[in-house]
């Protein structure tokens, strides 16, 4: 009523909620005012002796099945609605969605997509498969009028059909530590065709090998666009914890990044790409951040080396050891895969974002 209705559950919980509110409103006034009236016809003044009554089975009769009926249909309205929330219709697509302290994060089992930022088609049904990594969370859409909790070791399901473009909040409406009220993230919800490009797009994206290539201009060797890509990242993803200029605070307890003690991983380049690919759990302080997988492999390393520029000392040289490390834990930042054109070494590549970074003059 007060809200655009975006889908079918807005209008229906919102009827609901009206008719229940609406009942509520009737049996108050008039309970009000026959109160009121009463009070005033039998004053004492008007009538000092009262009459007894010893009863009357035909009130006694209708104030039992009228209140009944009234609770029966309150449940009706309810229950008819909710019955539809929990029937999937078959053509629904699949979103698997996992909280984890304190982020959302969506795979797409069919196009084998990984995202921070939901998209969806317009009118199309999707079934959404809630899991949690570390504790409840709560999956909630207040345009949509849904919210399913997110419970560890268990898969819970919710679905939605939107029937207007637009962009909408997401929140996590289960208090789930220090950082819960940043647990915020967007559903975008857009036509047939916008969606097929989406899809295409992080496609290319996934299946772009990691190209040292690209960032490392093999002729001049010098950076071309690497620390500029990581900036972007950084200021949409982490800027909101970490402050854009990387002092920290944003969210309770995220590390000031250009303080050089204090490191849980490590402030070396190779270190923070660990961080972002496998979280981080920081014991001591009792806080953590969530592994950051929806961001590609590529751009995880532009942020990291973005993140090593903020840094007002030097950042420790990255070892050949260091590298070994990373190439057996993560294959995808070999370069080669295919491209045509030069390739170059990820260990080269790395040595020379971290030389470049330090001459930048931090
Ligand atoms: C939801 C808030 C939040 C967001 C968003 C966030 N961080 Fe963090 N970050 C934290 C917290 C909390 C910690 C752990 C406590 C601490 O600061 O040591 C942390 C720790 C770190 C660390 C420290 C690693 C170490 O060895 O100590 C790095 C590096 C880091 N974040 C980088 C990033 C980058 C890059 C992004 C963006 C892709 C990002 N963070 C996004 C909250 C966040
Ligand atoms: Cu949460």
């Amino acid at each position: 009523m007060f809200f655009l209705a975006v889908s079918e559950f807005t209008r229906d919980v919102d009827r609901a909620f009206w008719i229940i509110t609406a009942i509520c409103v009737v049996l108050f006034v008039g309970i009000a005012l026959v109160m009121g009236m009463f009070a005033f016809t039998y004053h004492r003044s008007k009538r000092p002796t009262i009459e007894q009554i010893a009863g009357n089975n035909t009130l006694e009769v209708i104030w039992t099945i009228l209140p009944t009926i009234l609770v029966f249909y309150i449940f009706y309205v309810g229950y008819a609605d909710f019955l539809n929330m929990r029937q999937v219709p078959e053509d629904a697509m699949v979103v698997e969605v996992t909280g984890k302290k304190w982020a959302w994060e969506y795979y797409y089992p069919e196009e084998d997509i990984m995202t921070n930022t939901l998209v969806v088609p317009v009118n199309q049904p999707v079934k959404f498969l809630l899991h949690s990594t570390d504790v409840l969370h709560s999956f909630y859409l207040p345009d949509f009028r849904v919210k399913e909790d997110c419970v560890p070791g268990r898969e819970g399901y919710m679905w939605l059909k939107a029937e207007v473009v637009g962009t909408y909040n997401i929140f996590c409406a289960e208090y789930c530590g220090q950082s819960h009220s940043t647990m915020l993230s967007e559903l975008e919800v857009v036509d047939q065709k916008s969606y097929k490009n989406w899809v295409r797009g992080k496609l290319e994206d996934k299946n772009q090998p990691v190209d040292l290539v690209k960032a490392v201009d093999p002729e001049s060797q010098e950076m071309v666009d690497l620390r500029e890509k990581g900036k972007k990242t950084y200021e949409t993803i982490c800027a909101v914890c970490h402050q854009k200029d990387g002092l920290g605070g944003g969210a309770v307890e995220a590390r000031n990044l250009t303080e050089k003690d204090g490191w849980v991983r490590g402030a070396k380049i190779s270190d923070i790409y660990v961080t972002l690919t496998e979280g981080l759990a920081d014991v001591k302080k009792g806080s953590g951040m969530a592994a950051f997988t929806g961001i590609q492999p590529w751009d995880r390393f532009a942020v990291a080396h973005y993140v090593a520029s903020l840094g007002k000392f030097d950042s420790p040289e990255v070892t050949p050891e260091d590298l070994e490390k990373l190439r057996d834990s993560y294959p995808t930042l070999e370069t080669g895969g295919g491209i045509v054109g030069p390739k170059m070494d990820v260990e080269k590549a790395i040595r020379l974002i971290a030389k470049e970074a330090r001459e930048a003059g931090r």
